[in-house]
């Protein structure tokens, strides 16, 4: 069958996305917790490594991943912050999500990893094109609203909004697509600004017509500004993407770049990806002669790799992404939260204790993310509900066999989730108690055999999943308790945002003023648990001096 021709793939320009990047997020989130690190040089260590640093810092030439030891030498008054926990990250994240969210129209705000953000804003810009006021641009009035025609804000539509890439053509009322970018860079501005001023977050933003070239362009002016890509013609989005090597085009993995570069330069690539550079750029890929569709196909077939990829990635080289910004979900399809432990946990007390800790933020995480009180600040019992119940638990462990094989080994078991924890009317303190010796042990007991000769737990993750929407609670109007739920979020985290007076209450996500109690569920509920390490029946109460029996038997 002949290859598919050389042809450009077909642009699509009628979109407007934007992706949102938080700066030097993890350390943005501990400047905001204490304002007094804003002027020094910060570091977030996780382990031996920074999981970022602050802008400050990199000024002194320290770099996002550096080695703690590499950075402090280059740095000698870099202060570091610890980032292991990433519960603070995670409801920052959210909020800010949650912000987004609710300045969009069409539900369109995919969230990607803690601190990216697309919005597909085309809606928003169209119903302003329509609005346009030719005769005074520059004192332009930009709605936010359909309904509400005072909510919004003034622009000066006479230039676009931040830095420029491309050939910028002036503006001209009658290109669609220039007046698209024009009026959706005023918007990155109004968004950008208002999460600084509301929230305390500065970010980084990239304005065009999909995700992969909003991506690429947002990261050309880096911090605190945007960029919007002016590529009206196929030759002006050829010209952007070619300077970009092949592994930094978001959507070109590891895999890909290095089967490609080795076909390309005929020498072999590195064998992981910490160790690959990539040097062929996707202009030298592109204008190849010898590469077409159908042979990217060929070289990129192989096990695991996607039919049709051949397409997929002549198209990202010549800066075509159709995929759509998906539509924010309501609710999620599982919470989970773990933790590493370098050192290896080994003891069942040890164990049980960090277990507890992970219980507490699981079931405070359910509060936050699955829970629905009414908009009007209301927090009366009848007014709270769980707009859905995850039904199952799940424990999942790293575990190192020293003695066998020598290898980390990843395992889990699932079970019912005990009907308690949806219990408003308890401390999440006890219910993560009650979680642990009734939930958590006895799965952890079902993974003996997991564990090798020891106990060597290098990760723990617990998990619950398969929610069922609006379970038991029968009250109406579930539907529009999640349209409210983006709102409840919101204050929810209120510990988290930078407000301008300091006296809020510490933390709503933990009032538990509310009455539902969560009594379906095949779950037994009861006062004995079984010993993880022999499975006996033990009285609560006695379990912690059992374990500890066992502890010294080891
Ligand atoms: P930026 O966007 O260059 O101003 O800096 P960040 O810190 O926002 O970096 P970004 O956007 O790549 O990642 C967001 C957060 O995710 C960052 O604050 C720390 C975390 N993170 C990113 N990449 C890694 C990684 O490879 N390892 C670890 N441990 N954390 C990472
Ligand atoms: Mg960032």
């Amino acid at each position: 069958m002949e290859p598919p021709p050389r042809r450009s793939p077909k642009r699509r320009d009628g979109r407007v996305i934007l992706q949102f990047d938080y700066d030097c997020f993890y350390a943005q989130v501990h400047e905001n917790k204490n304002p007094a690190l804003k002027s020094k040089p910060v570091g977030v260590k996780q382990k031996n490594i920074l999981a970022t640093c602050n802008y400050s810092a990199r000024d002194h030439g320290v770099r996002k991943l550096m080695l703690v030891s590499e950075a402090r030498k280059t740095c000698p008054g870099l202060v570091l912050v610890d980032g292991e926990d990433l519960t603070p990250f995670r409801d920052v994240s959210k909020m800010l999500f949650s912000f987004f969210r609710s300045h969009s129209w069409n539900g369109k705000v995919e969230r990607l990893g803690l601190d990216e953000i697309f919005m597909d804003v085309t809606d928003i810009v169209e119903y302003n094109m329509t609005c346009l006021n030719r005769n005074s641009l520059a004192c332009s009035f930009f709605y936010l609203s359909k309904k509400d025609p005072e909510r919004g804000f003034t622009c000066d539509l006479t230039a676009i909004a931040g830095c420029v890439q491309g050939r910028d053509p002036g503006l001209d009322v009658d290109k669609a697509t220039y007046v698209r970018l024009l009026l959706g860079s005023h918007l990155a501005r109004y968004l950008r600004t208002k999460l600084e001023a509301d929230f305390g977050y500065t970010s980084t933003c990239g304005v065009s017509t999909n995700k992969l070239l909003s991506k690429l362009v947002g990261a050309k002016n880096k911090p605190r500004n945007q960029t919007t890509l002016l590529a009206l013609e196929d030759q002006d989005v050829a010209a952007f993407m070619d300077a970009h090597t092949l592994r930094s085009i978001p959507g070109i993995g590891f895999r890909t770049a290095s089967l490609l570069e080795t076909y390309m330069t005929g020498k072999e690539s590195a064998a992981d990806s910490h160790s690959f550079k990539s040097t062929v750029t996707a202009g030298d890929v592109r204008s190849s002669p010898k590469i077409t569709p159908g042979t990217l196909e060929s070289i990129l077939r192989g096990p695991g790799a996607e039919k049709g990829i051949g397409s997929r990635i002549w198209a990202l080289l010549h800066g075509v992404d159709p995929t759509e910004v998906k539509e924010a979900r309501a609710i999620p399809s599982q919470i989970s939260i773990e933790d590493t432990y370098g050192s290896g946990l080994s003891t069942i007390p040890q164990i049980t204790e960090e277990l507890h800790k992970l219980s507490y933020s699981l079931i405070r995480r359910m509060r936050i993310d699955l829970l629905a009180g009414d908009s009007s600040g209301n927090r009366s019992a009848e007014e709270k509900r769980w707009l859905a119940r995850p039904r199952t638990l799940r424990l999942s462990i790293r575990s190192w066999h020293q003695m066998q094989s020598q290898s980390y080994n990843r395992s889990s078991r699932s079970g019912i989730l005990p009907p308690f924890v949806f219990d408003l009317n308890l401390e999440i303190e006890h219910l993560a108690e009650r979680l642990v010796v009734e939930g958590l042990l006895p799965l952890l007991r079902r993974l003996q055999n997991e564990k090798g000769p020891k106990w060597n737990l290098q990760l723990i993750n617990i998990c619950v999943a398969n929610m069922v929407l609006g379970a038991a609670d029968d009250k109406p109007g579930v539907g529009r308790d999640i349209a409210n739920m983006f709102r409840n979020q919101d204050e929810a985290l209120r510990p988290w945002k930078v407000l301008p007076s300091p006296d809020m209450p510490e933390n709503d996500a933990e009032d538990t003023t509310s009455g539902e109690t969560g009594s379906e569920g095949e779950w037994e509920t009861t006062a004995n648990a079984s010993c993880p390490q022999c499975g006996y029946s033990i009285p609560l109460f006695a379990l912690q001096a059992h374990l500890r029996y066992h502890d010294m038997e080891d």
